[in-house]
């Protein structure tokens, strides 16, 4: 078991910027993830399963869809508060934050947006409550970067829809009560259809082997001729910007979220480097060693202003998909940039489970590459800017 030694880092008094309401929730989701998250991570990460006492743990401290009003069950908190929750999860382990994201951004942010009012009653309380477990499949095994191509089908057979097709990739599968599906229409229009578990040629076989997010239970979604009723339907969207606005709503939580692994990683490289003694003197005194702490704290500094600004954008409705993607490129790149000189820090030390260092590595190698890969962030950075198009 693993001691949680973190203690609260912010050398440019961002604090101020926030509310106490904003502080006290951070204080609330930090001290569950030092009682219940460190303790047994490198554990749960070791063995690769789901811990599933986090699901009451997380809806008891209003992570799951904390941006839901409170007529549907949600805390009905600010962008900001959500951001810091994400933050502070993520501090704990990418595996944790990204239940948390799935749940709230990409199944109950889509339900309560394009669901019918009888949808959001029926599912939303539930999924806050952690009493149901969503997950959300967008990517094919064919189309990962472009979902636009996507060929999972539904066809309308006049009393259901028949679904075919299958979804690779998909966070919170295998412990999933219901799935928020993205497939086409006789039309051949994006839509997006809620699926249950139990429903008959519907199966969420397990992912394994994963070197990253292994406290996250990632998996397929099978269809095979699954007969869902017509009432399972989103009404209210149709097209690809249905999936992908949800997906602003979880980059969002994600560019905080990594400023989370970042400082895990930077306080854990500093009191090392108090610690550690070589040639007679803390390996901190060592003018090699500051630099690595120095830029370190610089750009969570930098990462952290980005992610309050959008912040505010984002509570007055006026984040763009193009800003978002911004701060989640930036913040998930400076966040693995430090989990990589943070482990230099730790010298051999670092590659163990005695220390958060690797596992926040490689759960950022998974972080940079979903929800958008860092490449494709930066063409939409670049298409608008410059209105030219280069993913085709
Ligand atoms: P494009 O022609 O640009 O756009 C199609 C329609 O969508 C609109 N749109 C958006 N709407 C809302 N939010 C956004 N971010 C939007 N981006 C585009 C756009 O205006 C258009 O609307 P309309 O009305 O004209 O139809 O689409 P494209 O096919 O060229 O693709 C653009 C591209 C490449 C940026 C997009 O496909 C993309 O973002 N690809 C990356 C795929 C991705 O991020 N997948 C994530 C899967 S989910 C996941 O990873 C969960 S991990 C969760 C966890 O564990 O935490
Ligand atoms: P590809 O799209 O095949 O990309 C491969 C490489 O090519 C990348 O470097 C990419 O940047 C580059 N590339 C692609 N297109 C271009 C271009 N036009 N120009 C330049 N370079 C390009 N998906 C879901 O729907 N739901 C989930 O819950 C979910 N959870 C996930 C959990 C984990 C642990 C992981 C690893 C993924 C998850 N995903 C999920 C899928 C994730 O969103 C995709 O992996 C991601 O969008 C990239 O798709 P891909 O893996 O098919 O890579």
């Amino acid at each position: 078991m693993r001691t949680d030694n973190y203690q609260h880092h912010d050398y440019y008094l961002v604090d101020e910027l926030l509310s106490e309401e904003h502080k006290l929730i951070r204080d609330t989701v930090r001290a569950w993830v030092k009682r219940e998250v460190t303790p047994i991570i490198e554990d749960v990460c070791q063995k690769a399963t789901f811990h599933k006492p986090w699901i009451k743990g997380l809806a008891e401290i209003g992570a799951f869809g904390p941006f839901i009003p409170e007529e549907y069950g949600g805390p009905g908190l600010d962008y900001i508060a959500y951001g810091i929750m994400m933050q502070e999860l993520e501090r704990g382990d990418s595996g944790v934050r990204s239940t948390a994201s799935v749940q709230g951004s990409l199944v109950m942010y889509p339900i309560y947006a394009f669901g019918s009012e009888e949808q959001k009653r029926k599912y939303l309380p539930k999924l806050a409550k952690g009493e149901l477990v969503g997950c959300f499949g967008l990517t094919e095994p064919d189309y990962g970067s472009n979902p636009a191509g996507m060929i999972t089908r539904i066809e309308d057979k006049g009393d259901y829809y028949l679904l075919n097709g299958a979804k690779m990739w998909i966070s919170n599968a295998p412990i999933a009560d219901i799935a928020v599906v993205w497939a086409k229409d006789d039309n051949g229009e994006i839509r997006g259809i809620i699926v249950e578990r139990g429903m008959e040629g519907f199966s969420t076989p397990e992912t394994h082997g994963k070197w990253s997010l292994r406290a996250s239970a990632t998996g397929e979604l099978v269809f095979d001729n699954v007969k869902v009723p017509k009432e399972n339907l989103l009404p209210n969207i149709k097209g690809l910007k249905g999936p992908l606005s949800c997906l602003n709503s979880a980059r969002y939580g994600i560019a905080w979220g990594a400023i989370g692994a970042a400082l895990d990683c930077y306080d854990s490289a500093l009191r090392y480097s108090k610690e550690r003694i070589q040639f007679g003197k803390p390996i901190g005194a060592f003018q090699l060693q500051q630099k690595k702490l120095a830029e370190m704290i610089t750009e969570i500094t930098k990462a952290q202003l980005l992610a309050w600004r959008l912040g505010v954008l984002k509570n007055e409705n006026r984040a763009t998909p193009a800003q978002i993607s911004m701060a989640k490129r930036n913040n998930v790149y400076m966040a693995l940039n430090i989990a990589r000189e943070a482990r230099q820090i730790h010298g051999g030390m670092g590659i163990t489970g005695e220390f958060p260092i690797m596992r926040h590595m490689m759960n950022l190698e998974s972080v940079i590459t979903y929800e958008g890969t860092h490449d494709i962030h930066l063409l939409i950075t670049g298409m608008d800017i410059t209105g030219f198009n280069a993913f085709q």
